[in-house]
């Protein structure tokens, strides 16, 4: 039931646990119990109205018809309020249901979090887990909070919908002059492939040594056996260098942590501060003039570079 008892969790479990024959053959066979806690009661019933308001407002788009609701289901949407409303509260269904559901999705997130960070505190753990959320509800914050309200408006927000927010974010990189010229989207990317890049090499390290008793990870840091120290060979011998059972870990952090904190830079920056980021990266000299030229100095000056002499 657990290492030790000493906050009472095990009190504060609920439900009986059962065995799923599919949850162990990807996992633990163990469904079950769950903690709930206040911070979960509060998670859960927030997030729920979220998504039932969204729910309802799509319903009511199609004339409250289940079938058109079931086939026009990937493109509907709950969009934020139109721009001329500003920062303002408006009607209900001119995007009042959109800020109103918002404000649930924020509660719900935030004491998601809460949740992560007290019941690590609980089991004495570090708070890797919860710092490395926050990463990604950095990046939530900036799309939904942070930059509709240093634009101005809450009509900056990604709308809620399967195919819509695809959408919005095509039509934002467009808006912007192509994300791509973004260099914090650069990094985001390099973070991301480099996660599953990591992630990859990691999963395939353990899974060739389990047979030396690899995947028991922690015997492996204080009671060195053959499978981490071959593991570490058959690296430091392919690429010269190898990450430890422990560095590992932090490699793997610090990419995924890293790849929403540069994209949250990216986005609030975007719209705030650069306007264009084809442009942006025009004047920095790394996206190509339209006559195919990068350099500056066949045309004299660096404002006739740039277009602007005039
Ligand atoms: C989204 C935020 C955290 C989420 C939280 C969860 C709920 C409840 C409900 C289950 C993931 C909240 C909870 C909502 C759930 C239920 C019921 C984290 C998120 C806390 N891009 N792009 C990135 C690539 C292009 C664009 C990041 C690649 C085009 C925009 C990433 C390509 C255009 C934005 C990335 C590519 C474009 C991004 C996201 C290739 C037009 C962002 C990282 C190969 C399509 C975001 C700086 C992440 C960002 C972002 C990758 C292309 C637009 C690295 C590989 C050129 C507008 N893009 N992109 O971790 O940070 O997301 O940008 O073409 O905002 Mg991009």
């Amino acid at each position: 039931m657990g290492v030790d008892n000493e906050n009472n969790m095990a009190a504060e479990r609920g439900g009986t646990p059962w065995f799923s024959r599919l949850a162990g053959w990807i996992g633990n066979a163990q469904i079950g119990p769950v903690f709930l806690g206040w911070t979960g009661v509060v998670a859960l019933s927030t997030g729920l109205l979220w998504f039932v308001i969204v729910g309802l407002n799509m319903l009511a788009q199609v004339g409250w018809s289940i079938p058109e609701f079931l086939r026009q289901g990937f493109w509907l949407a709950l969009d934020p309020p139109g721009p001329e409303w500003g920062l303002r509260m408006p009607p209900l269904n001119e995007g009042g249901w959109y800020i109103i559901s918002s404000f649930f999705l924020l509660v719900s997130v935030m004491s998601w979090w809460l949740r992560s960070y007290l019941l690590a505190q609980q089991h004495k753990m570090g708070k890797h887990v919860a710092w490395a959320f926050l990463a990604a509800i950095w990046l939530f914050l900036v799309l939904g909070l942070f930059r509709p309200f240093l634009m101005g408006s809450w009509s900056e927000a990604v709308p809620y919908g399967i195919f819509p927010h695809l959408d919005w974010t095509t039509a934002f990189s467009i808006r912007y002059g192509n994300l791509y010229y973004n260099p914090f989207h650069c990094l985001s990317i390099v973070f991301l492939y480099g996660s599953v890049l990591l992630f990859a090499m990691h999963g395939a390290t353990i899974l060739a040594t389990t047979r030396f008793g690899g995947d028991r990870e922690l015997e492996q840091i204080y009671d060195r056996g053959t499978a981490s120290e071959r593991a570490a060979l058959f690296w430091r011998w392919t690429m010269g260098f190898n990450a430890t059972m422990e560095g590992i870990h932090r490699w793997a952090w610090w990419f995924a942590v890293l790849t929403p904190i540069t994209g949250g830079i990216g986005i609030l920056l975007t719209g705030t501060v650069v306007d264009n980021w084809f442009i942006w990266a025009q004047e920095h000299y790394f996206a190509p003039m339209y006559d195919g030229s990068y350099g500056y100095e066949s045309y004299g000056s660096y404002e006739a570079f740039i277009g602007q002499e005039n």
